[in-house]
């Protein structure tokens, strides 16, 4: 397997360029690593790095656009800080991604920015909820239509510890793989679970075929144990990008990291033709999304 990470020696959030190598691979499903662009922690916010400034039952901190944090627990002073960090990374990981990546400027959706307390090794999780087992990211009630999720992550643990990855083959391999298992997809069903509001709206035959294949991946004890793929660990103070659609991804250990999902409208690409819709949309030879789903 030829590495899935691309590594870029960016020491500066606001000097971000562009190289077309670099579109091409993030495209291409790699994940785009810079050990060198720390989310530098202001001395109050080192404080905040505790497994109890998330509330009980909850996965994630995460604040929303209009600046409200939901999911966290602490003092109030500790949630106005907290909230401050995470939007100063939000803004950070914007200025990085509209320098890498020029090209999707004026597009891309801001989602809540996430802080994540929690040891990853000792989370219990359903098999289906459980990041542990490699993956491609795809949401149960939220079809997304194709549209791209491209993340940035900072590891901001401060006893030395790594946010350790595995990273598995290019999404069309991968796809070979699963969707001769893939249950096909039923317009009916779709109506029903958007009747039932298990969906947020009318589920794509492409959100079908997505969230298939991230189950079927998940489920796979065989792929997960011997699939291609590396361990990558991600050191403190670093950065790394990928668009989490794409790239099989697992994370096996780790504390506290933070999380900026910017989405891009399908075909936004610079080479759409690299993306899950139109890989599918290839190999199921009919459109997957919009009037020629309802087939
Ligand atoms: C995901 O959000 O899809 C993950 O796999 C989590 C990655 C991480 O927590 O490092």
């Amino acid at each position: 397997m030829n590495s899935p990470i691309v590594e870029i020696d960016f020491t500066d959030w606001r000097q971000a360029r562009p190289r077309p190598e670099w579109t091409a691979a993030v495209e291409a499903g790699q994940v785009l690593y810079f050990p060198s662009l720390g989310f530098a922690l202001r001395p109050e916010e080192q404080a905040l790095l505790r497994e109890d400034m998330l509330a009980a039952g909850k996965r994630n901190v995460s604040l929303g656009a209009g600046g409200v944090l939901k999911g966290a627990a602490g003092s109030l002073g500790e949630q106005k800080t907290l909230a401050a960090m995470a939007g100063r990374f939000r803004q950070q990981a914007q200025a990085l991604i509209n320098g890498l990546l020029p090209e999707y400027k004026g597009q891309l959706r801001v989602a809540p920015t996430s802080f994540r307390p929690k040891q990853v090794e000792t989370r219990a999780q359903s098999l289906r909820a459980d990041d542990q087992r490699l993956h491609v990211d795809a949401f149960p009630s939220r079809p997304n239509y194709g549209e791209r999720i491209l993340r940035v992550f900072t590891n901001l643990n401060p006893a030395g510890a790594p946010r350790v990855w595995r990273v598995g083959e290019d999404f069309e391999t991968v796809a070979r793989r699963f969707l001769p298992r893939a249950t096909p997809y039923r317009p009916w069903q779709a109506k029903l679970l958007n009747a039932l509001h298990v969906t947020k709206s009318l589920r794509s035959e492409y959100d079908h075929l997505m969230l298939q294949l991230h189950d079927l991946m998940k489920f796979d004890e065989q792929y997960q144990k011997s699939g291609v793929q590396m361990t990558v660990p991600f050191a403190p103070g670093s950065v790394w990008v990928c668009f989490s659609d794409q790239a099989t991804h697992a994370v096996m250990s780790g504390q506290f990291m933070m999380e900026q999902t910017l989405y891009l409208p399908p075909g936004c690409e610079v080479n759409p033709a690299s993306s899950p819709l139109q890989i599918l949309t290839r190999m199921m030879g009919h459109p997957l999304v919009g009037a020629g789903t309802a087939r």
